[in-house]
């Protein structure tokens, strides 16, 4: 591939859409009535996590990337030069910039994500701003297992990149299934960079996913707008509302939509009952002292190797090699 010319190569795994109306009827036919939290990212729900990023009271997201700015220098020298940089659920690609400003003539980029359209334009502009990076989109669902296309040239190490604290989004022993996998893509010596919130004040969490200008519950509400829309459900948005705690003894926030009265939805030609003051779980976002990550991380087959983190303490970022 050219040294200097922008490249970019796409491909499609055509990864199957999981259906939402078997995952929506499936989970308010259970009891307690959960909803799984990937159910949130429809094209409003991905632009309104966007919008909560952006929140005075939601730190994530600027704190990890002042975390990845002050360390860049560090983080390229211990990735060293040539890197093949793979980001699993990559989205826009804003943070990757960062590294790829700092990183040593890194070889590849490559970007991997379920959503087709979001992930070309998103690749196909980041190769035109780092034309001597090769640009690789692989359209796949990340949590399941698939192939990375082969990578021409000489074998760089290979760096897994995972920023955001979507682990949080995992349970615990789903986090040690999920880094396994990264291991066995990594390859031996293969490393990974990967952001994961710490604990803290609970008033300081609770205020993130509660926060004045009601982003978290349009976020967290607008799955019962995607059931009306998509599955003629008749949801009333004025009868639930957003709850999110932190519950301090399982290291966690809790999402639900809370039932406000007694009521009968209909969705899909079917009929769900809410009792008054019933909670739908709609997501959990767990919280990692750094020691208690690295378990997870070492279970999984990974040697830690370095964290960062803020200057109080918000956010951590994990360097680990494949042990
Ligand atoms: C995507 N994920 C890391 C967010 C979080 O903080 O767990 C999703 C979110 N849920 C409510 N607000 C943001």
């Amino acid at each position: 591939m050219g040294d200097s010319a922008p490249s970019f190569a796409f491909h499609d795994l055509a990864p199957s859409q999981e259906s939402f109306r078997d995952a929506v009827i499936a989970g308010l036919g259970r009891e307690p009535k959960s909803l799984p939290c990937k159910l949130f990212y429809d094209a409003r729900g991905s632009q309104l996590f966007e919008k909560i990023c952006e929140l005075p009271e939601y730190y994530l997201t600027r704190t990890e990337i002042a975390i990845l700015d002050r360390f860049a220098a560090d983080i390229a020298q211990r990735i060293g030069p040539h890197c093949r940089l793979i980001e699993l659920g990559s989205g826009a690609s804003h943070k990757v910039r960062i590294l790829l400003e700092a990183l040593e003539r890194p070889a590849f980029y490559v970007a991997v994500d379920i959503s087709r359209e979001q992930l070309r334009r998103a690749a196909a502009r980041l190769a035109g701003d780092f034309p001597k990076v090769n640009v690789v989109a692989v359209c796949a669902d990340y949590t399941r297992p698939f192939m990375l296309p082969p990578l021409p040239g000489p074998d760089g190490k290979r760096v897994g990149f995972f920023p955001g604290s979507t682990i949080g989004n995992f349970e615990p022993r789903q986090v040690v299934k999920f880094l396994s996998d990264w291991a066995a893509l990594l390859g031996p010596g293969g490393e990974m960079l990967i952001g994961a919130d710490l604990k803290k004040d609970p008033k300081i969490l609770n205020a993130a996913y509660n926060d004045k200008a009601g982003r978290n519950a349009a976020f967290n509400l607008n799955l019962l707008v995607r059931i009306n829309r998509e599955l003629g459900g008749d949801f009333d948005l004025d009868r639930f509302a957003h709850v999110a705690f932190y519950n301090e003894s399982e290291g966690r926030v809790e999402l639900y939509l809370k039932s406000l009265a007694e009521q009968t939805v209909s969705i899909a030609g079917r009929q769900f009952h809410f009792g008054a003051g019933e909670l739908v779980h709609t997501e959990n976002s767990y919280k990692y002292a750094i020691e208690d990550f690295r378990a997870l991380a070492e279970a999984a087959g990974f040697e830690p190797v370095h964290t960062w983190t803020d200057r109080h303490s918000l956010f951590s970022v994990h360097y680990l090699r494949r042990a």
